[in-house]
């Protein structure tokens, strides 16, 4: 079984549009969507917004539905500049920006017992880079940065991209790979950007998220083709 989650409806949307048939389960007060797609089984979600709604979607997919890998799909404001509207960046390594027990001296994005990077799985992200050469796709790569906060103002924006070298921010994607690297099941998170997360971002993300978060939807799909 492969897992495709996304945050919002929008972003899931296009998936289910492409696999024409399927069935809806109701569990933990969220929709799960089965179906057949390139001789593979698919549970397809979307967790609803944040770190904590997604590590519930994230968990209920692999122990209820037995997901083996977990694909991410979704979009995201731009931290780097190299990065534009529309833009296709999977992540090599996700943390949590907003995690901050600073005041017992560690470092920003730590709590004991936990790496502040989460890696992602490069045989999966290898599929990705190929995907990519084949459909003749720019596919970029970096660090994602996940916290409880819509990033729209630049001096938030800075801070994020330089204390943690990220290249792009959103709102889940780090969860989603705590709880994957902790049951052992190998995932990707692929984001297309919807805006640059500083003054006014709310107004890019608006006019975008449909067209980005088709562009996420439909490269994760010609991944499920591969797999
Ligand atoms: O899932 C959230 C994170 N996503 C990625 C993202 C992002 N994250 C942080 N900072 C940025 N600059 C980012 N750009 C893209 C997107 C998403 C952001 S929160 C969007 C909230 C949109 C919304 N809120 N209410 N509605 C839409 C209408 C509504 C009302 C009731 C029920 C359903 C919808």
């Amino acid at each position: 079984m492969i897992a495709i989650l996304g945050a919002m409806q929008e972003e899931i949307e296009p998936i289910l549009k492409s696999v024409k048939e399927y069935k809806e389960i109701e569990y933990a007060k969220n929709k799960f969507y089965l179906a057949n797609y390139a001789s593979n089984e698919l549970v397809i979600a979307y967790s609803k917004i944040g770190k904590v709604n997604a590590a519930i979607t994230a968990t209920v997919m692999i122990e209820k539905f037995n997901a083996s890998r977990l694909l991410f799909t979704g979009v995201a404001g731009a931290l780097s500049h190299g990065l534009k509207i529309g833009d296709l960046m999977f992540a090599t390594s996700l943390l949590q920006h907003d995690l901050d027990i600073t005041a017992f001296g560690h470092p920003h994005g730590y709590v004991p017992g936990i790496e502040i990077f989460t890696k992602t799985d490069s045989d999966l992200n290898d599929i990705a880079k190929q995907t990519a050469e084949q459909k003749g796709l720019i596919l970029k790569s970096g660090i994602i940065a996940t916290g409880d906060i819509f990033v729209c103002e630049a001096s938030k924006k800075e801070w994020i991209k330089d204390t943690f070298k990220a290249d792009v921010v959103e709102m889940e994607g780090a969860s989603v790979a705590q709880v994957c690297s902790q049951l052992g099941v190998p995932f990707f998170v692929l984001r297309a950007i919807s805006d640059e997360a500083g003054g006014g971002a709310e107004f890019d993300f608006d006019e975008f998220l449909a067209s980005s978060a088709k562009v996420s939807a439909d490269f994760v799909l010609s991944m499920v083709e591969k797999l």
